[in-house]
């Protein structure tokens, strides 16, 4: 049974407040093990990889076949069938498009000093994205984190994918190709993580490593992070439902479960203004959940983690949800846009009854790479953003020198640094003895 709350009972505080701190990762310490791997494959390049390949994965590589080639990927993306191929491909076109409005302006201007001043957008030269094997090995989750790369400009990609046992993931690498991938290593673990970050003699370094991973890439993230630019962390997955109104229970009831079948640590919160429907989608859940191929796993999250609030009126839901800060928000109410107005902490919105999660996760058109563990306070999901870097301009006429120099000289001075200062003060003598035109 998941945890039923009632902010009209005296000790709703008490209990929320211990839902928030909850902890849904156990933090395994895998740190000086994953330094020990990075330290091995700075020292060892390729032979490191194909030893830590053949160890984890079972497989058997020399350098010459770290690299997928492009016969192998024709022969894996050849197995998809017709349906799952226009699925994916229309999936890659609405995220490109989402992606596409997303960039950036470059901005001038000229102030009154006569200082031109303003920023540029250019993408980071190569990013590498990582995939996990396994049960999480998502071909959704290429084309979101490949296809903003690309929007973005960036001019090489690559992606590293274990295949445990050999098994590569043929949806997995037909998405790397609808994104435009350039290089598909089959190297997984933290070993892929410091391949990216340091380069080997096979693989070239990348400026910036994205994607999913367990804790071992989680922990190589981290380690690399400085040498080159990671994206986020992601933690355990959560979905918060704010419903009132006339809904379908079992719609409702089956968005919780989309979240609760990703993972035991995944979270489904419903808030909701009437209590009888809080008992109708806890009843249709307790139905549907052992009907799952992922019963386990769904019912663990559930009886886990699964929780139920019931509250006043819509205002209090809104409040609520701004302190958990979801990652996915669904408003299953009358006027939703008018709650969203209210929800200001939360990584992707999904408005009314007919936009649930499982929409988002793979073709609507926005990244389902979100802040998760309450983040949403203060970052985003993964955007062209995170693929492009903002240079700042400035350019002063004499003009503009005279007017702010002498402040900036003055500033040099109580800082003590005189060649600072110096320097404009001799461009400042130029100037009074000769005026530029
Ligand atoms: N809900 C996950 C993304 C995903 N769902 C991938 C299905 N496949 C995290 O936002
Ligand atoms: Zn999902």
């Amino acid at each position: 049974m998941p945890v039923t709350l009632n902010t009209s009972d005296p000790d709703f505080e008490a209990r929320f407040v211990r839902m928030l701190a909850g902890k849904r990762e156990d933090a395994t310490e895998v740190n000086d093990a994953v330094a020990m791997i990075i330290a091995d494959v700075r020292a060892r390049g390729d032979a490191a990889l194909c030893e830590m390949t053949r160890r984890f994965d079972r497989l058997d590589l020399t350098p010459d076949r770290l690299r997928f080639s492009p016969d192998e990927i024709a022969a894996q993306v050849a197995k998809v069938g017709h349906e799952d191929r226009a699925a994916l491909e229309l999936a890659a076109e609405r995220i490109r498009a989402y992606h596409a409005h997303q960039m950036p302006e470059d901005a001038e201007w000229t102030d009154r000093q006569g200082a031109t001043l303003g920023w540029r957008w250019t993408p980071v030269s190569a990013a590498g994205l990582y995939v996990p094997g396994g049960q999480a090995s998502y071909p959704s989750s290429v084309l979101m984190n490949a296809i903003p790369a690309r929007v973005a400009g960036v001019e090489r990609l690559v992606i590293c994918v274990p295949t445990p046992g050999g098994v590569a993931n043929p949806m997995v690498l037909l998405a790397a190709q609808l994104s435009g991938v350039d290089e598909i290593y089959r190297i997984g673990g933290a070993q892929a993580i410091a391949a990216m970050a340091y380069g080997t003699e096979t693989i070239v370094a990348v400026d910036k490593i994205t994607g999913p991973g367990n804790a071992y890439v989680a922990a190589a993230k981290r380690q690399v992070f400085g040498r080159v630019g990671i994206d986020m962390i992601a933690g355990p997955s959560e979905v918060l439902i704010i419903a009132a109104g006339d809904q379908h229970p079992d719609w409702l009831a089956l968005d919780l479960l989309a979240q609760a079948e990703h993972d035991a640590d995944a979270q489904s919160i419903l808030i909701t203004t009437d209590p009888g429907l809080g008992h109708a989608v806890a009843g249709v859940v307790d139905r549907i959940l052992p009907t799952l191929s992922r019963a386990r796993i769904a019912g663990a999250s559930w009886r886990d983690h699964g929780t139920i609030i019931i509250v006043r009126d819509l205002d209090e839901a809104a409040a609520l949800s701004n302190r958990i800060a979801p990652e996915h928000l669904e408003l299953c109410v009358d006027d939703p846009e008018s709650l969203a107005a209210q929800c200001v902490h939360a990584g992707a919105i999904f408005l009314g009854p007919y936009t649930p999660e499982a929409v988002g996760d793979y073709a609507s058109g926005p990244n389902h790479v979100l802040p998760t563990a309450r983040s949403a306070r203060f970052s985003s999901g993964l955007s062209v953003m995170d693929f492009l870097k903002r240079t700042t301009i400035a350019r002063l006429s004499p003009g503009a020198l005279a007017a702010i120099g002498p402040a900036a000289m003055r500033l040099a001075a109580a800082e003590g640094l005189q060649a600072h200062g110096e320097s404009i003060r001799q461009r400042l003598i130029r100037l009074n003895e000769r005026p530029a035109p």
